[in-house]
């Protein structure tokens, strides 16, 4: 197993560090230190061609200026917050609004637009890259001084792992993920809607028209929810669900797994042959199917286009400060947060 370390860019005279880690296997993951940014994984096919199945920029720049969070790591807390304000220990803090009245993904400088420090760390079967960062009080708005890492590691299993954890000197909020829009055709040679997926999920939170949960699960029972038996994505494009309309045609939601660690979450690209299974110690997955995926820019030499990618967000529900019924994302003073989420690549 090898590692490349490199030079990305440069933001505001700061170096920007790219990695790439190698197996021996032919899988390679490229990522930097701003965001901790998946740029890049390729992997065989089943002629054994390595292609690209993320989507992803060969400039700072377009991450900065273009990037609708590719690959990113999506904190302090993932999805939108509204209203965008928190009480926690007898304080109101508000929360920066940055898509319409929502707070998203951590708010405007959120952990996806900040800069990182970085260390490497191998073995004979793996290579790790810790990324860490100290998000100080009412960063965003939220309370606490947070020291917070994030490690990638790729095992020569073809396995690439993530692990976040999480420590704060005051209660705060926390709900860490992974954007990475995959598409395992192979360098974007098609869209995502014949990506057949599999959820052990039998059910999935309902979203208002502002794409946020009501709290109400809904059963996946005779939808195109019920991913239990494995369906194209095709089919939440073109059905006429409310849910799947209101979303941009596809798929915004939270899907609640009924098993963790158990092959939870796959997903299938016939034609290239490639298959990868999600496994995750978070209760939900939120699926987004690149709906809302339009911009006049190019991804590498494709142009952006809806469902060029799709993401499986491994968390807790969004919104979950504001209903009761949902999992906690409250981090208590002192108290480590720690969550796994493992991306195997393999073959059908
Ligand atoms: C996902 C979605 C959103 C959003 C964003 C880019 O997490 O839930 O709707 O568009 O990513």
């Amino acid at each position: 197993m090898e590692v490349e370390v490199g030079t990305f860019g440069e933001i505001n005279g700061r170096r920007i560090q790219s990695y790439t880690m190698m197996n021996n296997q032919n899988m390679k993951v490229t990522c930097i230190d701003y965001g901790c940014t998946i740029t890049r994984i390729d992997v065989p096919d089943k002629e054994g061609n390595i292609e690209n199945i993320v989507l992803g920029f060969d400039s700072i720049e377009e991450y900065v200026h273009s990037s609708p969070y590719f690959g990113a790591v999506i904190g302090r807390v993932s999805g939108r917050i509204n209203p965008p304000n928190v009480n926690m220990d007898g304080v109101t803090y508000h929360l920066p609004e940055n898509e319409g009245k929502n707070h998203l993904h951590g708010g405007p400088n959120g952990f996806y637009n900040v800069i990182w420090e970085s260390s490497i760390s191998q073995s004979v079967d793996e290579i790790n890259i810790t990324f860490s960062y100290v998000s100080p009080d009412r960063e965003e708005g939220y309370p606490g001084n947070l020291k917070v890492s994030v490690v990638y590691t790729l095992t020569n299993n073809n396995e690439l792992i993530i692990t976040y954890h999480g420590i704060s000197d005051k209660n705060t909020l926390l709900n860490l993920t992974n954007h990475t829009y995959f598409n395992l055709s192979g360098n974007l040679k098609e869209n995502i809607l014949q990506h057949e997926l599999t959820i052990k999920s039998n059910k999935f939170l309902e979203l208002d028209r502002s794409l946020l949960p009501t709290g109400n699960l809904m059963d996946v029972d005779h939808t195109p929810f019920d991913f239990r038996t494995g369906k194209q994505i095709i089919e939440g494009a073109n059905s006429k669900h409310q849910q799947n309309k209101i979303v941009g045609n596809g798929y915004d939601h939270p899907f609640l797994l009924s098993e963790n660690h158990q092959k939870e979450i796959c997903l299938i690209d016939h034609a290239s042959g490639r298959k990868m299974i999600v496994e995750t110690d978070e209760p939900y997955v939120v699926l987004y199917t690149g709906n809302m995926l339009e911009g006049s820019f190019q991804i590498r030499d494709v142009p952006c286009q809806k469902y060029l990618g799709l993401c499986l967000e491994t968390q807790h529900p969004p919104n979950a400060i504001h209903h009761k019924q949902l999992p906690s994302i409250l981090l208590e003073k002192d108290k480590e947060y720690y969550s796994k989420t493992c991306f195997s690549l393999t073959l059908v």
